[in-house]
This record gives structure tokens, sequence and C-alpha cells, in this order.
């Protein structure tokens, strides 16, 4: 019982409050607020931790911006200290902290302060603050879609196949593809096997139109044409993308019921299922491209973090996309 009591006092660490996102290079920035609108410096860690990710590690002035923005100039943890030498502060990959961005007199070990914060002061300067104290923090998150740009396949259809813009389409869904989506020459003539290598040579590729005019690609860049003209055309599979979770986190009740929703797209359809410890959760919703997770009368076995996972095959080999849910129960008092 005292184990359990501990285990949930750590773990309500965990749950906060999602304020705002940003995208940054190839991750999400996240700024959350504990329950009670704060977390101490390991709660933040421990936090992003659960969420995929780490405590933000400002190294760089755009993304020291980028994190002052997130957190919306409030004073929030950053994932720096000198817990492991007084003064020489070190980010928590261990690496050293070289650039900087200290507020006017900070660091200044006052009380003993150890732990970094942004908007000290000033937007976007820093100060070592006291390891216990409470605020918000901010998660950087490799972004887990899949960036069709990367991850995807693209297969040519030439010659006899040559028709006419719709059919083309269809063509492609019928083979649980898409219409291929390049807008850059360079992605064509590198990523495209079987491509014409004759400057003439225009595909049907999906892009901005208007009315009568079909998108297009060709050695020149993207253009349009007639939307009956008979051309090759290119389609295309990708990878799971753009999966999204309903709720990130919730904290509930013994007894209580909760829905958390995981959709995701890709080419072909990807199957949505979620898991939790690797083992297929019973209780869930199978839709197209989505699945719902169901927790009916929660205890307090059933804490802990759920994966969905969205798969598909893209030329012949499984792509996984991951999301993640991650659920604390609370006892009921009194
Ligand atoms: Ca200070």
């Amino acid at each position: 019982m005292i184990r359990t009591l501990i285990l949930l006092c750590s773990l309500s660490l965990a749950f906060s409050a999602l304020k705002k996102t940003a995208q940054f290079r190839d991750s999400t920035l996240k700024y959350y607020i504990g329950q009670q609108d704060t977390t101490i410096f390991a709660g933040a860690i421990l936090s992003c931790h659960h969420k995929g990710g780490w405590l933000v590690m400002p190294k760089d002035k755009n993304l020291n911006e980028a994190v002052a923005n997130v957190a919306q100039k409030n004073r929030v943890w950053i994932g720096g200290s000198d817990i492991f030498g007084e003064g020489a502060f070190r980010w928590n990959d261990d690496t050293i902290v070289e650039w900087a961005s200290w507020y006017s007199s900070q660091p200044d070990d006052h009380h003993g302060q150890d732990c970094m914060v942004i908007n000290h002061g000033s937007f976007g300067m820093w100060d070592d603050g006291g390891c216990e104290g409470q605020t918000g923090y901010v998660c950087q998150i490799p972004n887990n879609k899949a960036s069709p740009q990367e991850r995807s396949k693209f297969t040519v259809f030439t010659g006899q196949n040559a028709t006419s813009y719709f059919q083309a389409k269809t063509i492609c869904q019928n083979r649980r593809l898409r219409l291929a989506q390049i807008e850059d020459v360079n992605t064509l003539e590198h990523r495209v096997p079987g491509i014409d290598d004759s400057s003439f040579a225009e595909y049907w590729v999906s892009h901005q139109q208007d009315v009568d005019s079909c998108g297009t690609i060709s050695h020149y860049g993207i253009s349009n044409a007639g939307c009956l003209q008979a051309l090759p055309f290119i389609c295309e599979q990708v990878a799971p993308y753009d999966l999204s979770v309903s709720d990130e986190e919730a904290t509930l009740e013994i007894g209580s019921n909760f829905n958390v929703e995981c959709s995701a797209s890709g080419f072909p359809t990807p199957e949505v299922k979620w898991y939790r410890n690797d083992v297929y959760v019973e209780h869930q919703k199978r839709g197209v491209a989505k699945s719902t997770l169901v927790l009916d009368n929660v205890n307090s076995e059933d804490d802990g973090m759920y994966v969905c996972k969205a798969t598909n095959e893209v030329d012949g080999e499984r792509s996984t996309t991951e999301g993640y849910f991650w659920l604390g129960i609370t006892i009921i008092t009194g």
C-alpha cells in the first residue's frame, strides 16, 4: 500500500496541462503547467521523458527564442543545472552550457539555486532557480509524424497507362496509393525511380489546380495541363503520418470512465491499435485509420502509459508511427 501511494505521488508529478505547442526543426515544443500549475525541476524531467522527449535544452538563440515564445513569456524550467558542480552549468544530456542567455547578475546561486529557468526578468533570459521551486516547463519531443518526403515510395505509370488526371487518381486509389504529391524537381529526379530522363516528360501529380487544369510535374518544375489529356502519372505510398491522440494524459478517479481516440493518415490506410506494455489492449473500438481506447471503471492497475501505433506497409516494409497517452489514477477520499 505504501508502495502504491509512493508510486501515485511520484506519478502525480507527471500530470500537467498542455498549454501550447510549436514546431521547431524536426520536433515539437510543448509547454505544460503542472496539476497545480507547477512542477519541481525533477518532475519536469520525468514528465518530458514520459511524453517521449526531454526537458528542452535551448543551446542556441533560435531554439531559445522558440522556447521563450511557446512558454508565453512565463518563467519555466529548461533542461540544465549545476547540480553536479557548483557554477559548472551542464545541460541534462551532460554537454557544457556554452551559448548562454543569463539575465543580469545571474546565475547567482542564491540560497543554493541550481536549476535553470527561462523568461526570468525578461523574454528569453535565464536564471538559476531553486530546484524544488514549482513552475511550468517546456518539453521537446521528436516529431512522431512520418515525413511523406522521407518515408514514401513512388511508382511511375507510363506508356500504355497514360491517361486523364481523374483516371490516374482512380488507378492510384485502386492500388491503395495516392496520386503523388511532388512539388519539387529535386525529389522527382532523385527519388522517383523509373522516370523518363528526357526534358519533355510530364506526369500527373497532385497539387493546387484551377478548374480547367490539373497538376503536373516535369524536369522544368510543377505546372498544369488540361485534365483530360493523356499523360503518364506517379502514384505514392506514404508511411503513417499526422497521427493524433485526442488526449495526451488524464488523471482519473478510481471507477470513472474515459475514451481516447487515436487516428492517423497514410497510403495504404494504416491500421491503428492501442497497446500497453507492448500488449494489445482488448478494450478498444477499431475504425478505419483510427481506434478508440475505452477505459471503463478504471482502477489503480490501469495507470501508466498507453501507446497508439499506426502501421502500414511501404515498399514491402512495415512502417509504424506512435503516439502516447498517459493515465494517472487518483484515490477518492472521504
Ligand atoms: Ca538565481
